[in-house]
């Protein structure tokens, strides 16, 4: 089927999800989303993450896509249920696919979660993992200081090492067998948290599992999977400055990308 997959997330962290699409699902065509000028949806009350995901999917839904990814895992963690019941199409998020892939990982059941304050005050991922297994010994954290550190630019400086060690500290005696990266930004920072939580812990990259999880609901529902050749056009939409957004992604994704600022259309009354 010819319509494009949509994803959206708070900025740019959800391109990780594109990435992965375009790598496994290369004749799939996207829609993309990226709030850019109300990111970042990590310290936002549920209410307002709620809210913007609804007009996020609402906005997209004009491009009739054939299915809906909610590649952010705070609005994954607060509004799937949501968004699942007011639209049409499939709607998939980060959380079951990286739950998943933890449990399938975990030998000991020990398992652990980073996310955003919101993802981790919400208790998805808990919730998730306990409907794969009730064995389970789960341990959270927000890790609030981690995506500024990725937005900085400074993932691979000295200063991401040091942060990451002493954000991880509460979790290097729990022996962990896995740890789930809760938020689009993690695996930019892969190689200090593998450092940090040793060898014995496995790392696991939603956006990856996801994308397998799409690919599969795309095949059980023959009719959804795009069969046809030839380059997709891909769309990008941002509610920010598209200048920076454009660069960012285009670096990202290795090809120049076309990208336009939404403005949002505020309801008149009266
Ligand atoms: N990486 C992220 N966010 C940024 C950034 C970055 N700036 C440089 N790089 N900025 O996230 C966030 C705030 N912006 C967003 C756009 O509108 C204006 C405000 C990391 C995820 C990227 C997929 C570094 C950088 C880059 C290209 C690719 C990867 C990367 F420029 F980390
Ligand atoms: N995209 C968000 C997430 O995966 C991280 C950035 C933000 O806080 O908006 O939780």
């Amino acid at each position: 089927m010819n319509q494009a997959i949509a994803i959206m997330d708070s900025g740019v962290g959800g391109l990780t999800v594109v990435r992965e699409v375009l790598r496994q699902l290369p004749q799939e065509q996207i829609v993309y989303f990226g709030d850019t000028a109300r990111a970042p949806y990590g310290p936002r009350p549920p209410e307002e993450v709620v809210r913007f995901t609804r007009e996020i999917a609402e906005y997209l839904t004009r491009y009739k896509p054939k299915m809906l990814v909610l590649a952010c895992n705070t609005a994954t963690a607060v509004a799937l249920d949501d968004i699942r019941s007011r639209v049409e199409i499939p709607v998939v998020g980060v959380i079951k696919p990286g739950a998943r892939a933890a449990v399938k990982a975990s030998r000991t059941g020990r398992i652990g979660v980073i996310g955003t304050e919101g993802t981790v005050k919400s208790g998805a991922y808990e919730e998730a993992l306990r409907e794969i297994s009730a064995q389970l010994e789960i341990v959270s954290l927000a890790c609030p200081d981690l995506v500024p550190l990725v937005e900085a630019g400074e993932y691979e400086s000295p200063l991401a090492w040091e942060i990451v060690r002493r954000s991880l500290a509460p979790l290097q005696d729990q022996k962990l067998d896995s740890l789930i990266l809760g938020c689009t930004h993690y695996p930019f920072l892969a190689a200090p948290i593998a450092e940090a939580m040793g060898p014995s812990t496995q790392l696991i990259n939603s956006a990856e599992e996801t994308v397998r999880e799409i690919s599969a609901i795309l095949s059980y529902q023959e009719d959804l999977a795009k069969r046809e050749d030839g380059t997709p056009l891909h769309r990008f939409f941002c509610s920010g400055d598209s200048a920076i957004f454009r660069r960012i992604t285009s670096s990202w994704l290795n090809q120049q990308v076309e990208a336009s600022t939404i403005v949002w259309q505020v309801p008149t009354v009266g």
